[in-house]
């Protein structure tokens, strides 16, 4: 053959791969959620240590909501609503949001 094409050859598939978009868990203060249930929630359902969840809870209280951690969107949305599960269970007004983080 005399016309010949020349290839260079694949090195390498070029793999894009897009960080999952993350959403923070808010914590909205209510009136009437016991504090000490705030904090229970926050250390079953989040796992976050005894400290940060006061922490956490004492800063919703007092300037109406404050984040609580990131994760994908499943799972943010998975632990907001069972959060409000719980304290549905109890009778409490407690709210999670979700919402992208910036
Ligand atoms: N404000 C509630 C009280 O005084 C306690 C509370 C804190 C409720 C944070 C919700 O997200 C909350 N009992």
């Amino acid at each position: 053959m005399s016309d010949q094409t020349t290839t260079t050859p694949k090195t390498g598939v070029e793999i894009k791969v897009e960080r999952p978009k993350l959403y923070k868990v808010i914590l909205v203060n209510d009136d009437y959620t016991p504090r000490s249930f705030v904090v229970t929630v926050l250390r079953v359902e989040f796992r976050i240590s005894e400290d940060q969840a006061n922490r956490i809870m004492l800063t919703a209280h007092s300037r109406g909501v404050c984040v609580v951690a990131v994760y994908t969107k499943d799972v943010a949305e998975t632990k907001a609503t069972r959060a409000v599960d719980l304290a549905r269970e109890q009778g409490y007004p407690l709210m999670f949001t979700t919402e992208p983080e910036e």
